[in-house]
């Protein structure tokens, strides 16, 4: 895959919901190009070892528990400066601090049930892509 991209998961709140096409109308608008999408409901296992660098933080067992609750969309996403932008577009981890008009700010219930995940560096975007999606699933 050519060009920026980030990886980006419709957390399991937000897919049970029925927010999934508000959420993925947000990111069109927003200007990101869907280049590679997926629902999945993820084992304990991949919820573990996608989260790794929390592991012994306090909110880890509850948030594994969570986000393998139910189904959840993973997905690619193009855009220049990607990881970033699409980091604006989403807003704080916390939706109380997040900005008006984020998709956070808009969806989240908590700051564990946020609605949705995004790469936080390039180079988790890229571990992350690699983690669901395999180049051959790739636009
Ligand atoms: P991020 O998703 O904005 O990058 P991280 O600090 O990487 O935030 O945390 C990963 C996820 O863990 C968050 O999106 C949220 O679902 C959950 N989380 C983070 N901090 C807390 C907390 O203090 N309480 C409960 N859940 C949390
Ligand atoms: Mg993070």
């Amino acid at each position: 895959m050519t060009g920026d991209f980030t990886f980006s998961i419709i957390k399991p709140n937000a897919v049970r919901t029925g927010k999934a096409g508000p959420i993925l109308s947000m990111i069109n608008e927003g200007g990101f190009e869907i280049s590679a999408m997926r629902m999945v409901r993820m084992t304990q296992q991949q919820a573990e070892s996608f989260y790794v660098v929390h592991k012994g933080k306090p909110f880890f067992e509850s948030l594994i528990e969570f986000m393998i609750s139910g189904p959840v969309i993973v997905m690619l996403l193009k855009r220049e400066n990607a990881v970033e932008e699409f980091r604006k577009l989403i807003g704080a981890t916390d939706p109380s601090k997040a900005e008006q008009g984020t998709i956070r700010k808009t969806f989240a219930v908590s700051v564990q049930m946020n609605a949705v995940h995004g790469s936080d560096t390039v180079e988790n975007a890229h571990r992350e892509a690699n983690f669901f999606f395999p180049e051959k699933d790739r636009f």
